[in-house]
């Protein structure tokens, strides 16, 4: 694998070495973010990135207007198919590009997009196959999160810890990078459609074995518009993720199989 070292300052970077097409591609599995989609497409770091593709879940703004004025890669929806099953659209389209490395980045300008080029170096060198763009390295508290989701969080982030025997500081982040490899290993199609998709994803990252998983520091800001997931779905999201852990225990002690921890590991196409 051709390595890769990102610029320190990636606003002021010189052009990429040489790369194939498509190599780098972002998604955006976005709803209602026209008041913040090109803020967060001004901080991108271009220069690392191929190509930008938003997918579009019913929004009832201007999202896709913006989005194709901004000459993204637009996939629109044509029934809401959820948070988890935007995802799904995302990474089959990215996939289907020729990715080699997968960002998934929420279209509402809370995470700091200029962090992309550190998130993904660790995969282009082929150290690494999920990294994620964690708040609780940095201070999200400063960042505005409100406290109640930051101790919902950190619980939450302390029984996975303890289930899957990793040592993260966050699981529940909205930047994050793929390798190519992970996502035509893992059965993400079978997830849940809900915001529980990401949890899913990543019981099947650890039930599989081989991958590995680090993180960096991303800096994060609450406003309205970047955070719509009030107090009932944050709820009905801890119970489900407590659902998805369960799950993985039962399925690592052999007492109940999951078929979407089974078929991780399978290289698609095999099934
Ligand atoms: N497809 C879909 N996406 C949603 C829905 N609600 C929120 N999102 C997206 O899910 C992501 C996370 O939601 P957000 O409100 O930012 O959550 P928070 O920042 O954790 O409070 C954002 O990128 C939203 O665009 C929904 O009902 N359907
Ligand atoms: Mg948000």
């Amino acid at each position: 694998m051709t390595r890769y070292d990102p610029p320190v300052n990636a606003n002021t970077a010189a052009p990429p070495p040489a790369t194939p097409r498509n190599r780098v591609v972002i998604v955006m599995p976005a709803y209602n973010a026209a008041k913040t989609l090109e803020r967060t497409y001004a901080d991108i770091p271009h220069e690392v990135v191929d190509r930008i593709i938003l997918v579009d879940d019913v929004s009832r703004d201007e999202t896709v207007r913006i989005a194709e004025s901004l000459g993204l890669d637009v996939i629109i929806h044509r029934q809401n198919l959820g948070y988890g099953g935007n995802q799904k659209t995302c990474y089959d389209a990215a996939l289907a590009s020729g990715a080699e490395v997968v960002v998934m980045l929420h279209p509402d300008y809370q995470y700091d997009a200029t962090r992309i080029p550190a998130l993904i170096q660790p995969i282009l060198e082929g150290e690494v196959d999920l990294m994620l763009g964690s708040r609780f390295l940095g201070d999200p508290l400063a960042g505005g999160m409100p406290r109640w989701k930051y101790v919902s969080n950190r619980f939450l982030t302390g029984v996975e810890n303890l289930a899957f025997g990793l040592h993260l500081s966050e699981y529940h982040t909205g930047l994050r990078a793929y390798s190519r490899h992970l996502l035509e290993t893992i059965p993400y199609r079978l997830n849940s459609d809900d915001f529980v998709f990401d949890q899913e994803l990543i019981a099947q990252v650890v039930a599989a074995g081989d991958f590995r998983v680090g993180e960096i520091a991303v800096p994060t800001r609450y406003f309205v518009e970047a955070s719509s997931v009030g107090l009932r779905r944050s709820i009905v999201y801890g119970l489900s993720t407590l659902r998805v852990v369960i799950r993985y225990l039962l399925h690592r002690t052999k007492l109940r199989r999951s078929p979407k921890l089974t078929a991780a590991g399978r290289p698609r196409g095999r099934r």
